[in-house]
Formats: C-alpha cells, structure tokens, sequence
C-alpha cells in the first residue's frame, strides 16, 4: 500500500516541536469531509429520504472495516499497555458483554440509524446497497492498518480529531430537518464523541512520540492526507450513488 509522498523535506530540516507537529496535524483539517458538499447539503437538510438512506447504508461499510481494521493494527502492537487501550475500540464497535444498551457496540447503534431512516437490519448488513468505490476506499483502510508499521496505522485513525464536530454537527441540524428519523437512530453520533476525545488522546501521544524527524512528520501528515482521502472519495461515491 503505496501513501503518496510530498516532496520529501531536506533531511537536514529540524523537526517540529511536538505542538509544532500536532498543529501541523490539526491544520489538516480544512480537507476534512466535514468540508464535501454532500456532508454540507445532508447537515442544510438538503437530502431526500433515499439520499439518507444511501449515506447510512454505504457509511456501514465504514462501520464494519474499523473493527477489522482495530484488530489488524491490535495483531502487530507489541506492547500490552497499548493493546489494552486499542482493544477497547474492537469493542466499542463490536460491542461485548450481556450486549444490552451501551453494550451493544457502535454496529448496534448503526443498525438502529437504519432502522430510524427505513432500511431492516438485514439489508443493511447484507451490504448489498454499498458502492463499488466506497467499497474500495474502506478495504484501502484496512489493507494499510494491516500491513503499515502500527505506529503509521495509528496515525491514520487521527482524522478522529475532527470527528466530535461532525458528529455535533448532525445532533444539532437532523432533528430540525429530517423530523422523520427517529431520535433514537441518532445516538451513534452522541455515544461517538467522547469515544473520539478517548481515541485521539491516545493516537496523538502515540504518533507525536514515533514521527521526530522533519522527514517522518511529513509521512505523518502524508498518512493523514491519505485517511482523508480515503474519506473525501466514500462522500464523491456515495453523491454519486444517491443521484442513481
Ligand atoms: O464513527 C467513526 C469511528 O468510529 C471512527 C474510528 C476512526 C478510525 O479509527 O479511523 N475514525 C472514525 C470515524 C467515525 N465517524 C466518521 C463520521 O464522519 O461519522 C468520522 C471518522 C473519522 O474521522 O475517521
């Protein structure tokens, strides 16, 4: 899995300062999905029910490849203290125990979206109804995660840094807009946001400690841009996939 390079920094450029570098990983968000115009025009209430559909049911995807992808990144981390804080997000997802509530893991709660925007549980997990593109961006996730050194593959999950705003984002305008979902479908977005902040402190300590070369920064910020990329290209898909 080949990560775009930028031109390479001089290799005797000093490296940032870890704030330095963190807000070099923060200003990567102005490419952040939360900027496609189809997220702009879903949050402005300018989604059909189908349109909805097609973004929950295509987003599901996502949903199941993070878990894989987790425990792909699980499988190569050598040290426990970190397994025992990464294993946590398999089971956010996956969900564990009696399964009840909470417990019922992130896939629950994407089930119960669909629910909310008229797909049955079993449509959405056939996953009959996702795009071929949106398909590929996921299994390019999940190929890096498995095969980059687990550091790299933490370093990709930081788009998360952006990901409390986004999920705020649907809280705050879907019920006014789509009156027609459920509120309960929406608890996906409001369970996600402190798991996020969880999330981010974690990957940030990890990545701010690997990457101390001027050159391994710039891989991270490269890696970054291609989390986003791989974001960016499931919305252009699924734009596309709504307007069949
Ligand atoms: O619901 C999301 C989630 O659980 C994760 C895990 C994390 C990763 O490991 O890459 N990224 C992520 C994201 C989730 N939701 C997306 C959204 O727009 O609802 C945002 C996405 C991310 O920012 O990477």
């Amino acid at each position: 899995m080949e990560i775009a390079q930028t031109p390479l920094a001089t290799p005797h450029e000093a490296a940032w300062s870890p704030s330095a570098f963190e807000a070099q990983l923060r200003a990567k968000g102005r490419a952040y999905h939360i900027h496609h115009p189809f997220n702009v025009r879903m949050n402005a209430g300018g989604c059909t029910p189908d349109e909805i559909r097609c973004w929950v049911a295509n987003r599901f995807y996502y949903q199941v490849c993070i878990p894989r992808k987790d425990a792909a990144i699980l499988a190569n981390m050598p040290d426990r203290a970190h397994r025992r804080l990464w294993i946590e997000r398999i089971l956010d997802h996956d969900g564990h125990g009696d399964f009840q509530g909470a417990a019922g893991g992130g896939l629950e709660a994407w089930t119960r979206l669909g629910e909310a925007v008229g797909i049955p549980r079993e449509d959405l997990w056939s996953l009959q109804a996702v795009a071929p593109a949106v398909r590929f961006a996921c299994d390019a996730y999940v190929r890096f995660a498995a095969q980059a050194p687990w550091q790299e593959a933490v370093c990709s999950s930081l788009t998360e840094m952006f990901a409390p705003q986004i999920h705020k984002d649907r809280l705050a305008t879907w019920p006014q807009h789509y009156p027609w979902i459920e509120a309960s479908g929406l608890a996906y977005f409001r369970n996600r946001i402190p798991l996020a902040g969880r999330d981010v402190e974690h990957g940030l300590q990890v990545t701010l400690e690997h990457f101390t070369t001027r050159v391994a920064q710039q891989r991270a910020l490269d890696i970054l841009q291609f989390k986003l990329d791989v974001l960016w290209t499931m919305l252009d898909a699924i734009e596309k996939a709504s307007q069949q």
